[in-house]
């Protein structure tokens, strides 16, 4: 296997999540626990595709394998490997925590994963005083509703192959 020594390649992404407010009627749905507020997606996709542009979410495919999105221990199967897109989990729950996500490339990059961390946002930021609105922390604190556009928090970044194998820049550089 060949590698174009000298060239570095990098591809968009962003990674993150959107969070809204349970309604009245969602929350009277058996699969939702009775403590949980919102609703959440926590995904990574190509950064040109928008947020919420399912249709560009596969731009990522021919160098992403797979997607672990490590959950809170109060999540059942915390590691939530999705192996196509979009690379994205959804669930309800109550509480902001830590995402760890995990991203292995496929085998022909030869190329180790690579991990990020997203602070999962369910509560809006104050629109009167300025500092964030901490909600709440424990289960039946005070919910501050997302209102129907949601809570959106996005990280763009790049992931740079450097040296990367012939083949592989071939695959990247064909998309
Ligand atoms: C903390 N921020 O650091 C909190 C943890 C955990 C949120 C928040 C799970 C819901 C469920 C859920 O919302 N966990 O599975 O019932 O302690």
């Amino acid at each position: 296997r060949i590698r174009a020594r000298g060239i570095s390649i990098y591809r968009p992404i962003v990674y993150g999540n959107c969070a809204f407010t349970l309604t009245p009627e969602e929350k009277e749905k058996s699969d939702v626990a009775p403590d949980h507020t919102h609703r959440w997606t926590v995904a990574v996709r190509s950064a040109a595709s928008l947020p919420n542009d399912v249709g560009g979410a596969d731009d990522i495919s021919h160098f992403i394998k797979r997607v672990t999105f490590k959950l809170h221990e109060t999540y059942p199967n915390p590691n939530r490997n999705i192996d196509k897109p979009p690379f994205e989990v959804t669930e309800t729950g109550w509480g902001e925590f830590e995402v760890m996500i995990r991203i292995v490339f496929v085998p022909e990059s030869g190329e180790k994963p690579v991990m990020f961390y997203h602070h999962l946002k369910l509560h809006p930021w104050s629109a009167t005083a300025g500092p964030p609105e901490p909600g709440p922390t424990q289960p039946g604190g005070q919910v501050v509703p997302t209102g129907p556009l949601g809570v959106h928090a996005w990280q763009y970044d790049e992931v740079v192959f450097n040296d990367p194998f012939q083949a592989f820049l071939t695959t990247l550089m064909n998309h």
